[in-house]
């Protein structure tokens, strides 16, 4: 078990995830935030900072202070999960911390992958099987639309992630670019927009109009996939111990998504599972399973931005746990930091080349948050914006916690929530309810 844990760990740590700095304004001024996902405990740099600096470490979220030697100062959550720290960019400076550990960016050692480009100039006739022509979703019967859903969905499970091409009405989303400018431009009172990788921002949104709408946020097939596909709760009541001996288990079972169905993976009773600790999802009740609305951001990406680093957005845990919706607000070329996916990395298989998506504006990319990723690099003059919002299952660690992106973002984070998921759920549950029957 050991050996296979170790292999695990090495292959997800190769994916780049790991500690985050993130930049948080309390108070006064600004202050740099350690957070983290997966692995970060084997990723932070804890030594170099002992060396240098003996503040009073906060831990992210839960308000407690704690002033310790070095060995004390890691923040642990109650599931052995790292929860983070906060420290001043003075601080952070000094100790020669970048958000995300090495700022994100690819650097020379990193391999490198050709790619295939889904849409443009480039265009592979092959990235076809990445994406599913949607411009019709709207006005087909039910039947058709299931079909989609299905199709879309098959994909999901294939590959991790899916392209679905002009599911959204282009002239509604060109309006949303300008106001995305000014959302991250104007102070947004108790939002606070946090460095990301590779000198990208985000932001967490208000619930406020035009972000808070049906026909962007509750579409009918997104709903049904995110549904059909988000079957792991191997994080509901489990520590980072058990659930990394879950996913030892399920790779060397041969790495099925088939596997998270099986009962004895559901959720476990407990603590954890009635109260998911500080930085694990708290979606749900302890009763629930399946997918939630997660947050919704804004992300900016500037001319001249480098390629991030693979990366795996959550580590535990594993696939089918946290699925993305992006929907890009300035029409994606091939060069204006698209994302580039690894098919079938969520299922740990490694194809050796990517994907880059950079459908027609008014599509949304479906991605598995346990899929290998990256924004690429930024060679074009204006500013790249787009919109994500996350599905996750009760207990998944992404490291954020309720006020990462300033006071309110909790709030807001809370009504998206009590928004999209009566309809989420009634998807969720007539899919449940089929396979119980089935
Ligand atoms: O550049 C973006 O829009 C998102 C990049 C990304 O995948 C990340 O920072 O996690
Ligand atoms: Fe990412």
């Amino acid at each position: 078990m050991f050996n296979a844990a170790v292999g695990l760990r090495k292959a997800l740590r190769s994916s780049s995830l790991g500690g985050a700095v993130r930049l948080a304004r309390r108070g006064g001024g600004w202050k740099w935030r350690l957070a983290c996902a997966g692995f970060c405990s084997v990723m932070m740099p804890w030594r170099a900072i002992g060396r240098t600096f003996a503040p009073t470490w906060r831990a992210a979220g839960c308000g407690r202070s704690i002033a310790a030697p070095l060995t004390l100062r890691r923040v642990v959550n109650e599931a052995g999960f790292e929860v983070g720290i906060t420290m001043s960019p003075e601080e952070a400076e000094q100790l020669g911390l970048k958000p995300f550990g090495d700022g994100g960016a690819e650097n020379e050692t990193s391999p490198r992958r050709p790619k295939l480009y889904t849409h443009g100039p480039c265009c592979s006739p092959a990235a076809a099987q990445f994406v599913v022509p949607c411009a019709g979703f709207q006005d087909a019967d039910e039947p058709e639309q299931q079909r989609m859903a299905e199709e879309a969905l098959e994909k999901m499970r294939l590959n991790g992630f899916v392209v679905l091409e002009s599911l959204l009405p282009a002239e509604w989303i060109r309006k949303l670019e300008a106001e995305a400018q000014a959302f991250l431009d104007l102070p947004q009172e108790g939002l606070i927009p946090q460095p990301l990788r590779a000198g990208r921002t985000e932001g967490h949104l208000a619930f406020t109009a035009p972000w808070a709408s049906d026909w962007l946020l509750k579409n009918e097939l997104i709903l049904e996939v995110v549904a059909g596909y988000m079957t792991n709760m191997l994080a509901a009541g489990r520590t980072q111990e058990e659930q990394q001996w879950g996913l030892v288990q399920w790779l060397t079972s041969g790495a099925s998504l088939d596997w998270f169905s099986l009962p004895e993976w559901g959720p476990k009773a407990g603590p954890l599972l009635e109260a998911p600790p500080a930085g694990c999802s708290d979606v749900g009740a302890a009763a629930d399973e399946g997918p939630f609305f997660g947050r919704i951001s804004l992300i900016r990406t500037p001319p001249g931005s480098e390629p991030q680093k693979h990366h795996r957005d959550i580590n535990f845990p594993g696939p089918a746990a946290q699925v993305t919706a992006q929907v890009a607000l300035t029409q994606l070329e091939a060069n204006n930091g698209p994302l580039a996916y690894v098919p079938g990395s969520h299922r740990m298989l490694m194809p050796g080349f990517e994907v880059v998506a950079n459908p027609p504006l008014g599509s949304v990319v479906l991605y598995d948050s346990f899929c290998e990723h990256r924004g690429i690099e930024h060679h074009g003059r204006k500013d790249r914006y787009a919109m994500y919002y996350e599905f996750e299952t009760r207990g998944v660690f992404s490291g954020y916690t309720a006020t990462h992106f300033g006071p309110s973002s909790g709030e807001h984070m809370k009504a998206f929530r009590a928004f999209v998921d009566p309809e989420l759920r009634e998807h969720v549950l007539r899919r449940q309810g089929s396979m119980v029957g089935a």
